[in-house]
């Protein structure tokens, strides 16, 4: 009879290893947010992208949804140490929306209505990294949870993927966001357990 190990414990991740340390599994969808849920109508939804003084790319809803999108499949990693595997989202992707910026700023500060705030470097945001996602397990993103539309960018701590997104602005210099300016990691990556700025 054969016996077969998988060599490991934990549940594998959809990047195809264990839990990020200090993380636990969780199935359900917690709701995190720092205060109250903005209610957005998509027809008063705008995303602009401008480079600290001008406005270079303005989508409403409509043309927003003209954008090509993807379906992903990716985990998600809290700093409050749930993670929840293999959820399903369709967004646009970030390639697509910076397709034709020409920029050599090497940061990004996105902007939430509700004035949240979180800073990634642009290149966290290329290269299939970064979604403005807009349904989830195949419904419309509900408000809670960021809807009409939220960033995902699921290789970093949650709190970088903003609710309710409306705006990145391109900046030359790392500029911290709300969690980050309250002691969160400038950076975020659960798989090197940079959860706080001192770690
Ligand atoms: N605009 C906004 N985005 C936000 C937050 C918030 O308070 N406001 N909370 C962040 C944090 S800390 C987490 S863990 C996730 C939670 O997403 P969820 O509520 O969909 O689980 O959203 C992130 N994005
Ligand atoms: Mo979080």
């Amino acid at each position: 009879m054969a016996i077969i190990s998988r060599g490991f414990s934990g549940r594998r991740s959809a990047a195809g290893a264990e839990l990020p340390p200090g993380q636990y599994l969780t199935t359900d969808f917690p709701v995190l947010s720092a205060g109250p849920t903005p209610r957005i109508s998509p027809d008063r939804w705008e995303f602009t992208i401008d480079d600290g003084s001008n406005v270079v790319k303005r989508w409403d809803w409509k043309s927003f949804r003209e954008l090509p999108t993807e379906t992903i499949t990716v985990d998600l990693h809290c700093v409050t140490r749930w993670s929840k595997l293999g959820t399903s989202w369709e967004g646009v992707s970030l390639d697509v929306l910076l397709a034709d910026v020409k920029t050599d700023l090497a940061y990004a500060i996105f902007r939430s209505y509700g004035d949240y705030t979180t800073n990634l470097p642009l290149k966290d945001v290329m290269n299939k990294q970064a979604w403005i996602a807009f349904e989830y397990d195949g419904a419309d993103l509900a408000p809670e949870h960021g809807g009409p539309a939220r960033l995902l960018v699921p290789h970093l701590y949650l709190w970088k993927s903003a609710k309710w997104v409306k705006g990145m602005t391109l900046l030359p210099h790392d500029k911290p966001g709300f969690w980050e300016n309250l002691g969160y990691h400038i950076y975020g990556d659960p798989w090197q357990e940079q959860r706080y700025s001192d770690e």
